[in-house]
């Protein structure tokens, strides 16, 4: 089976790391993620991840550069993770589908939020490449 990318954005401002609580579906609801979704057919995965920010929390963002790693979802998916930042004059992000709550976490408060299972090695990942880890 082909893979399938799903991107998920470690969102950074001013040294924060934004983690999005999932409202659906049921099995995911209540724990936390980077957000982000699925590379539609002809998109790039910087294309995909903006798309997905503009969707589910209403800001515009841009993608920077990919953390290294990928990461097992439920097959045929794979988690990817890019940098990205609010773009100047972006809304605040808010949680417009599928998230319930959003947080700014800190380095120190990083692991204060129960993230999805799948997301604890990309966070611990991200940490690593901020210099945090
Ligand atoms: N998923 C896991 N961690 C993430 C993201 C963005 C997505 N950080 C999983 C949840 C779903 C699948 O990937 O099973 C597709 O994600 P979405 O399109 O429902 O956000
Ligand atoms: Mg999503």
């Amino acid at each position: 089976m082909t893979e399938r990318i799903v991107v998920g954005a470690a969102l950074l401002d001013g040294g924060r790391l934004l983690a999005a609580r999932r409202s659906a579906p049921a099995e995911l609801a209540g724990r936390w993620e980077l957000p982000g979704g699925k590379v539609e057919a002809g998109e790039t995965p910087e294309a995909a991840l903006e798309r997905e920010l503009r969707e589910e929390l209403g800001v515009a963002a841009e993608a920077g550069e990919r953390v290294p790693g990928q990461w097992p979802l439920r097959a045929p998916f794979v988690l990817q993770v890019w940098t990205a930042r609010l773009l100047p004059g972006s809304a605040a992000p808010e949680p417009l589908e599928d998230h319930d709550d959003l947080r700014w976490l800190t380095p120190a408060q990083v692991w204060d939020v129960p993230w999805l299972e799948q997301d604890v090695p990309a966070v611990e990942r991200v940490l690593a490449h901020l210099g945090l880890g």
